[in-house]
């Protein structure tokens, strides 16, 4: 596969576990040590005494290559003897822990046990598993999502897993968000004097992006560090590609199509990147906004969109300094 010269600089990206990954493989492609892939850690939880973070897993297995493609989660070429050996005892099967998966969500648990931040434990197995990108939770504190349904509140994997997005919403609420803390490590991705781009990747805002904006600092951060900050639609002619993001929208009373995603976002971002099939949509969004396929099927699509952004990137910016250079 032919690979595009590589703009200078540092970037972020910010992720939840599949549109998000999608295009972090993209970038990581390009970027290598130069990425910074702030990740959505509300979809956490502990579950059978072993502490899971879904999207971090996501993320590490679809940069080391090794992400179950099918399903879009876990390792592939897995096995389940210890989910079989699990039902045999008579505990919960409904969240599916592959064996080799396993081993992740065991060395987590007993470094956190140990005294180890969770940064700390994504970067040693990022290394172990050979990934050159940084994984950074969006912060070491807990922040656990909450989704408030029709038949009452449910814990994140609950509504996603469990009862497969199947309750209507109503709302979601970000529990340990306001005391939580950026981590060092990514005030310093989005504080960096190099700092190129920060990308929200083409994650469902409301569960994935929503979490990582909610820890007190990171907009503000994102903010002032002067980047360009653009977001990628993960809305396709009015539907997710995969997952509950139209459904979700139309539950809370909202368009589901790429000009909502825009005004969601609209506060923080100076450019939106949106598909071609709503191109038609384009005059209605009130920035700069890039049209172009953002469909990722293959590595070669990942790769195409991740230099589509930077290149918007890299133009806000020229754009800006022309601006200033131009004002009296
Ligand atoms: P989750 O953590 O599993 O919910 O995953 P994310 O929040 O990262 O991503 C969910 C969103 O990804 C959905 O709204 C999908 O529409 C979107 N998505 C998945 N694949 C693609 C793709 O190839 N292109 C675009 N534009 N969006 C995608
Ligand atoms: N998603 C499922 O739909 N079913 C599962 O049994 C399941 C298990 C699982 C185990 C580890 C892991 O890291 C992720 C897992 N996921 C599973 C994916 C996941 O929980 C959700 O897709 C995310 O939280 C949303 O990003």
């Amino acid at each position: 596969m032919s690979r595009p010269p590589s703009e200078a600089g540092t970037w972020v990206v910010l992720s939840g576990g599949s549109g998000g990954v999608k295009l972090a493989v993209g970038l990581a492609r390009l970027l290598g040590e130069r990425l910074s892939i702030i990740v959505n850690t509300g979809d956490d939880f502990t579950h059978l005494g072993l502490s899971i973070s879904p999207d971090l897993d996501t993320v590490l297995y679809a940069l080391a290559g090794i992400l179950n493609e099918e399903t879009g989660w876990g390792r592939n070429g897995e096995t389940w003897t210890f989910m079989r050996a699990l039902g045999e005892l008579g505990e919960p099967t409904w969240f599916k822990l592959g064996d080799g998966d396993l081993a992740t969500h065991v060395d987590r648990t007993w470094r956190l046990r140990a005294g180890a931040r969770l940064t700390q434990i994504g970067a040693h197995q990022a290394t172990a598993l050979g990934v050159r990108a940084r994984i950074l939770p969006m912060s070491d504190d807990p922040v656990r999502t909450v989704v408030a349904t029709d038949g009452g509140p449910l814990s994140f994997q609950e509504y996603f897993v469990r009862y497969g997005c199947r309750p209507v919403v109503r709302a979601t609420r970000f529990e340990g968000a306001a005391a939580a803390q950026p981590t060092r490590e990514v005030i310093d991705a989005l504080s960096a004097p190099d700092l190129a781009g920060i990308i929200l990747g083409p994650s469902n805002p409301w569960l994935s992006v929503d979490p990582i904006l909610a820890v007190p600092g990171i907009r503000d951060l994102m903010r002032t560090s002067g980047a360009p900050i653009v977001a990628v639609s993960p809305i396709i002619g009015g539907q997710a590609v995969k997952g509950p993001t139209a459904k979700i929208m139309a539950e809370l009373g909202l368009e589901p199509d790429s000009r909502t995603i825009a005004q969601h976002y609209a506060d923080l971002i100076h450019g939106f990147v949106m598909d071609s099939a709503d191109q038609a949509l384009k005059e209605e969004i009130r920035l700069d906004a890039v049209v172009t396929n953002t469909m990722m099927r293959s590595l070669d699509d990942k790769v195409a969109l991740a230099q589509q952004c930077m290149t918007f990137c890299r133009r806000l910016s020229e754009q800006r300094l022309v601006g200033l250079r131009a004002s009296p």
